[in-house]
C-alpha cells in the first residue's frame, strides 16, 4: 500500500478488516516488520487519538516514530506554485515534504480544511502535493475531506458489536455544534459505509437537517432523511457527528427541531449502540446520559484506532 487516503485505497475491505482483528488478538505478531524503519507524523492541527493510536501502532510493529507539530514548531508552509514567497510563508511544501521523505520510510499528515473555499478544500491540494513530493508511502491522519483511519476503526467497531446474522441498520446522525466543523469525518464514514453496504455488510441511512447534505460522491447508495426521530427507528448503530454545510460551504445554518441525541430519542432504536469519533462536546452534540450509559461505544471505538492504523502501516511496510 503506497497511500491510505480513502476507502478506494483498500481493494479488499473484508481482508483488511480481518487483518486488523488479527492484530488486535496478537499485537506483537509483526514486531520485527518495522525494525529500523521510521514513521513521521506531521500535524498541522491538534490531535489526541490519531497522534497516540498511530504512534502505538507503529511501536507495536517495531518502528521508530518522529512527530512534527508543523503548526507550532515548523516553518509556515507555502503550497501554491508559481508565486514569489514574499509574504508570511517561509518554506514551500515541495522542499518540506521532500526533506521529511529523506528521514522517514512512511509519513502521516493531518491537515484540516480552511472551510472558506470549497473547491480549494475539495481539491485536496495539500495532501496531494505532500504525497507527490515526499516520495514515500503516506497515510492520511485526516485530510480536508476524509478521515480514513477513523472510518476504518468505526467499521471494526461495528463488526465487533454485531454478531447477529442479519445486517445492522447504521445511521449517521448530524448533531448540533457551536463551531463550523469539517465534513471530513462524515464524508469518510459515509464513503466506508456505502462500500460496506454495497458488499452486503450494513444498511446505511444519513439523517441531517435541510441544508446539510454531504457531497454526492460520498453518499452513493445511502438513504437520506431530514428527520432524526424517523431515522432512529429500528437503528442498531447511531454514529453522531456535527458538520458544517457543504452547499452553503462552511456555514452553520438555522436548524428546525431537536438534533441532540438523548435517551428519550434513543428509545425508538433497536437498543442502538452509539458512536462518535471524539472529541465530543457533552450536552451540546450528545447528551452525557448517552455518553455515560451502557449503549455508548465511544471509548472502544477510540481504542480500535490502534488496530486500524496498525493494519495500514503493516501493509505499507510489506509493500503490498
Ligand atoms: C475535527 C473534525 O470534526 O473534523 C476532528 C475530529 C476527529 N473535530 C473538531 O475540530 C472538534
Ligand atoms: N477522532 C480523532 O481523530 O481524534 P483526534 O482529533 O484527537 O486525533
Amino acid at each position: 500500500m503506497k497511500q491510505f487516503f480513502s476507502v478506494a485505497d483498500v481493494p479488499d475491505l473484508s481482508d483488511m478488516l480481518a487483518e486488523a482483528l488479527a492484530l488486535k488478538r496478537a499485537p506483537f505478531a509483526y514486531e520485527h516488520l518495522g525494525k529500523r524503519k521510521t514513521l513521521g507524523l506531521v500535524f498541522l492541527n491538534p490531535s489526541l487519538r490519531t497522534r497516540l493510536s498511530t504512534q502505538k501502532a507503529a511501536l507495536q510493529l517495531g518502528m521508530d516514530v518522529m512527530v512534527m507539530n508543523m503548526d507550532k514548531d515548523g516553518w509556515a508552509l507555502e503550497t501554491r506554485d508559481g508565486v514569489a514567497m514574499n509574504g508570511n510563508t517561509v518554506e514551500h511544501i515541495r522542499e518540506a515534504a521532500a526533506v521529511m521523505g529523506q528521514y522517514c520510510d512512511v509519513l502521516g499528515i493531518r491537515s484540516f480544511p480552511k472551510l472558506a473555499d470549497r473547491d480549494e478544500d475539495y481539491s485536496e491540494d495539500l495532501f496531494r502535493k505532500f504525497t507527490k513530493h515526499c516520495g514515500v508511502p503516506v497515510v492520511s491522519l485526516e485530510s480536508a475531506t476524509r478521515h480514513p483511519l477513523q472510518s476504518f476503526a468505526d467499521l471494526i467497531t461495528i463488526h465487533e458489536h454485531w454478531q447477529r446474522t442479519q445486517k445492522p441498520k447504521v445511521v449517521l446522525a448530524w448533531a448540533p455544534h457551536v463551531k463550523a466543523l469539517p465534513q471530513a469525518v462524515p464524508n469518510s464514514f459515509s464513503e466506508w459505509m456505502c462500500r460496506a453496504q454495497a458488499e452486503g455488510i450494513v444498511d446505511f441511512t444519513i439523517a441531517h437537517p435541510e441544508g446539510y447534505a454531504l457531497a454526492e460522491m460520498f453518499t452513493k447508495g445511502a438513504a437520506t432523511i431530514n428527520s432524526l426521530d424517523e431515522a432512529l427507528v429500528g437503528a442498531d448503530f447511531v454514529y453522531v457527528k456535527n458538520w458544517s454545510s457543504y452547499d452553503n460551504y462552511g456555514q452553520i445554518l438555522p436548524v428546525q427541531g431537536e438534533w441532540m441525541l438523548d435517551n428519550q430519542k434513543l428509545a425508538v432504536t433497536n437498543s442502538a449502540k452509539v458512536m462518535h469519533c471524539l472529541p465530543v462536546r457533552r450536552d451540546l452534540e450528545l447528551a452525557s446520559e448517552v455518553l455515560d450509559g451502557p449503549q455508548s461505544l465511544v471509548i472502544q471505538e477510540a481504542g480500535n484506532r490502534v488496530w486500524a492504523a496498525q493494519a495500514v502501516l503493516k501493509r505499507m511496510l510489506e509493500g503490498n
